[in-house]
């Protein structure tokens, strides 16, 4: 089977009973399964709520490795909007010109140092290095604090040893602790110091705050940037004539990257705490129980793509939820998708072929739920044009 093959794990459940149940640290979930359903519990925050306890909506859940709140995504409105309206121009800078310069800069360059290798792993000396670089520009700071990210690895809260690791953890809240006191003592033009002169509802922000903001940046577009990135390479290794096409066709590449989104699922789940007895598709849900919002099978729902199961690079219609959906969707999607378009850009420039030598995927596992979300480990070998 090809390694850049990602089947649909939730295929039976779905049409089955449209939901699934599974287990997780004794904290179970129901996952709600179907594309209708996951957009609609979404958008009803008020009875499937952000802001319970910090960690309780993430699957699995961090309840016992975190008690900061990340902000704005453990935030219900009304408050959510004040946050999310603060942030979001910062997040937004990705469609800068001088951004996108930056950005190009550092994927070539990137490009450059594995063309001249015989193979590569792709996830240490690619996408790590890559969406470490690419994450100085987001919280614009030196470059050279890439370095010192690339050393923590994939996430910021798993190890090799453990799932939810706590000293690892422990190393992330620390780092941003000492950041947002150095910008205290010496304010500049980065995220932490823009972060520290804001107002929120005529209020500054606490540390705290800013520490919940910063987590985010740091957690969310880790391993889900990572494996977008590891598994794009990985199909286009195996479709030479996709990558001709985006060449000769770059007009699709706004529409491919949407595509190889909703495909990879990067993320594939995210909760919801139930604020009273309800029920969803006929199936009750009560009160302090948890939901999942599974993106990763909405976006396979045959009633709404067609050929769900295949990458169709130029789907004209894609009401995806890759990068969720409602109020709280993706703030750092400007800055992926931005990621995608110079990665396939370059790769059209630079790149003749690709080839995979060995690849080992990795497998999420909660309870009974088995699915693919990229690879432990992908040699490649790139060749110039
Ligand atoms: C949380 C989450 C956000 C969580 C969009 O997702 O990403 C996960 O990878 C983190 O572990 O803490 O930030």
């Amino acid at each position: 089977m090809k390694s850049s093959k990602f089947s649909d794990a939730f295929e039976e459940a779905r049409l089955d009973k449209g939901v699934d149940y599974i287990n997780d640290q004794d904290d179970p979930a129901m996952m709600v399964l179907g594309h209708k359903d996951v957009r609609k519990c979404a958008h009803n925050w008020k009875t499937f709520q952000s802001g319970a306890v910090p960690g309780r909506i993430v699957i699995p859940s961090e309840v016992d490795i975190r008690d900061v709140r990340q902000i704005p995504f453990e935030v219900d409105p009304p408050a959510h909007k004040s946050y999310r309206d603060l942030v979001e121009p910062w997040f937004k800078r990705p469609l800068e010109e001088v951004y996108t310069a930056k950005l190009t800069q550092q994927i070539s360059s990137l490009l450059d140092e594995v063309l001249e290798k015989d193979a590569v792993e792709v996830i240490s000396e690619f996408s790590l290095v890559l969406q470490s670089r690419a994450l100085t520009l987001l919280l614009n700071i030196p470059y050279s604090e890439a370095d010192l990210w690339i050393s923590w690895g994939t996430h910021v809260f798993r190890s090799e040893e453990s799932a939810l690791d706590a000293d690892k953890a422990n190393i992330l809240y620390d780092y941003i602790d000492e950041q947002i006191d150095k910008a205290i003592e010496n304010p500049g033009e980065d995220l932490y110091s823009v972060l520290l002169s804001s107002e929120v509802d005529g209020k500054k922000l606490t540390k705290e705050e800013i520490k919940g903001v910063m987590i985010l940046t740091f957690a969310g577009g880790r391993d889900t940037v990572i494996n977008a990135v590891t598994n794009t390479i990985a199909y286009f290794a195996e479709h030479p004539k996709s990558l001709q096409n985006l060449q000769d066709n770059p007009e699709i590449i706004g529409t491919a990257i949407e595509e190889l989104i909703r495909y990879f699922s990067p993320l594939t789940q995210m909760g919801r705490v139930v604020t009273e007895d309800t029920q969803v598709c006929e199936h009750a849900a009560k009160a302090d129980s948890r939901i999942s919002l599974c993106w990763a099978s909405a976006n396979r729902d045959a009633s709404v793509f067609e050929n769900a199961n295949e990458v169709v690079l130029d789907r004209k219609i894609n009401p995806h939820v890759g990068f969720g959906f409602g109020k709280h969707s993706c703030l750092g999607a400007t800055h992926a998708r931005q990621i995608l378009r110079v990665l396939m850009t370059t790769l059209t420039e630079k790149v003749d072929s690709m080839d995979i030598i060995e690849s080992v995927e990795n497998i999420e596992e909660i309870d009974k739920m088995k699915r693919k979300v990229g690879f432990d480990s992908i040699t490649v070998r790139f060749n110039k044009k």
